[in-house]
């Protein structure tokens, strides 16, 4: 393969979107007004904006031609069937219902496959999936191995389930107790960190030999993909596209947000090959979404959908992709900065806990980092941190924190350079050097679930 150092982007800019650097004395206004969340900042007062990889990709000219021909009928309309045959091609589902996004077909699913007090165990359940299990009354169980919450093990696979306690969980609480296994490619909540073939085909061999559906959250998979071919062994020759055939193969269907590895700014997707639960899920997809083609979608988006599933496995795009965020990842290595090792899929993960060591977990230290990279130039990350995944235990109410306080440097795919990735470099080397001045927060408004979205903090 061709090393990246050597080469550039494998495409060319044909639109360009302007964006603007305020002065630190506005986004100083801004960030105090938006109550010191950036989801409340608009996004004319961001430079580079780095909250999500998700419905912020570049389509390309291909894509946008695909617009030109979207067939909005009710029913039956014809970029259903080419999304259906794409989906059928790559991942060999035949049943495909395209939702609004990927937390639709989750709704969808968990309400076909959840009961009471079932478990749905998984390595690490994205915060939607874990919402969605919840309200239908579900335990969710994250599994990942313990290496996948260290955030300097340089293990290859971080995203694993930890096999012999998904043996436990089966023999402690019975298979009868597990709705389903949902393995998250790549696994988001820890880093956009791989899952291995060989922990795909373990998981998937245990699951049926005690009749367990294993459905994938494949909002990443090309991404994983790409990873199996450059860490695992015997995968090295392979082509991506036979890659991810072979993991859609070990699993029973699986959920996507579009918006990451689909490159369309909206869309999501169900796909197995279970009858009943097609037919099923088609019933509540037509009260939740729409009609069975089109989902909540209109013609147009299901064509740049399909589009967009096969340009993702394009090799030099996924090398491109991949390449970014290593570049990033190894610039903040350089500078002492502690990140998530190695560098993910999507985005590039720092470690709040080692950034600001004097800062007590419940002062919210990956919050008031994501502020100061905002105050320093006007660059926005998000949470996925207490704020993100802190709860208040239901019988004691005592906060409950998460292992990890964590700040994603999310990329888009196909939108910044690596020069712009310079400047987030800099920004984070400036906030290095005044840590110590660096003020935690205090949370004075949340919402029952999800609350990060619109939760309000105050400097203390
Ligand atoms: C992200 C977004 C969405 C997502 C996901 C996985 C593995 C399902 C979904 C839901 C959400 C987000 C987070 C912070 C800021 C902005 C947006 N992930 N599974 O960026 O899909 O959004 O289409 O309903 O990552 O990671 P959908």
């Amino acid at each position: 393969m061709r090393p990246r150092s050597e080469y550039a982007e494998p495409y060319r800019i044909k639109v360009v979107e302007p964006i603007r650097l305020t002065t630190r004395r506005e986004r100083e206004e801004v960030i105090a007004k938006s109550g010191y969340n950036v989801f409340n900042i608009p996004s004319d007062k961001v430079y580079i904006d780095l909250l999500t990889d998700s419905g912020t990709s570049a389509m390309s000219d291909h894509q946008w031609a695909g617009l030109m021909v979207g067939d909005e009928a009710y029913a039956g309309g014809k970029n259903f069937y080419h999304l259906q045959e794409t989906v059928e091609e790559i991942t060999g589902f035949k049943y495909v219902l395209p939702t609004h996004q990927g937390r639709a077909a989750e709704n969808i699913l968990t309400t076909y496959l959840v009961k009471p007090d079932k478990r749905v165990l998984g390595n690490m359940h994205f915060d939607t999936t874990e919402g969605h299990i919840r309200l239908k009354g579900g335990n969710p169980v994250n599994l990942v191995i313990k290496e996948g919450l260290e955030t300097a093990a340089r293990h290859p696979f971080k995203g694993n389930i930890d096999i012999p306690r998904l043996l436990d969980e089966i023999h402690t609480f019975g298979a009868g107790s597990i709705a389903y296994i949902n393995i998250t490619v790549t696994c988001n909540s820890n880093g956009g960190q791989p899952v291995s073939m060989g922990n795909i085909k373990e998981v998937s061999r245990i699951a049926r030999e005690h009749s367990i559906p294993v459905f994938f959250d494949a909002a990443r998979f090309a991404e994983n993909a790409y990873f199996i071919r450059e860490r695992e062994e015997g995968y090295e020759k392979k082509a991506i596209t036979e890659i991810a055939r072979e993991m859609f193969s070990y699993v029973d269907g699986f959920t996507m947000s579009a918006k990451k590895d689909g490159l369309v700014n909206i869309g999501g997707l169900l796909a197995t090959n279970n009858e009943d639960l097609y037919k099923r899920a088609g019933e509540w997809g037509i009260i939740y979404e729409g009609f069975l083609t089109y989902g909540g979608l209109a013609g147009r988006d299901l064509e740049a959908m399909a589009r967009g599933l096969r340009e993702v496995l394009d090799e030099d795009y996924l090398e491109n992709r991949i390449g970014q965020v290593k570049y990033l990842g190894d610039r903040l290595l350089e500078q002492g900065i502690p990140i998530i090792e190695p560098t993910g899929g999507h985005g590039v993960y720092l470690d709040a806990k080692r950034f600001f060591p004097h800062m007590p977990q419940r002062e919210f230290p990956a919050q008031a980092l994501v502020v100061e990279l905002y105050v320093e130039d006007g660059i926005r990350a998000v949470e996925l941190g207490a704020a993100a995944f802190g709860y208040n235990d239901k019988d004691t109410g005592e906060m409950v924190y998460p292992a990890l306080e964590l700040v994603r440097l999310a990329i888009p795919r196909r939108v910044y350079t690596d020069r712009h990735m310079d400047v987030v470099v800099r920004a984070l080397r400036n906030i290095a050097g005044r840590k110590d001045k660096v003020r935690g927060l205090r949370l004075v408004y949340e919402a029952p679930v999800l609350r990060h979205f619109t939760a309000v903090f105050e400097q203390i």
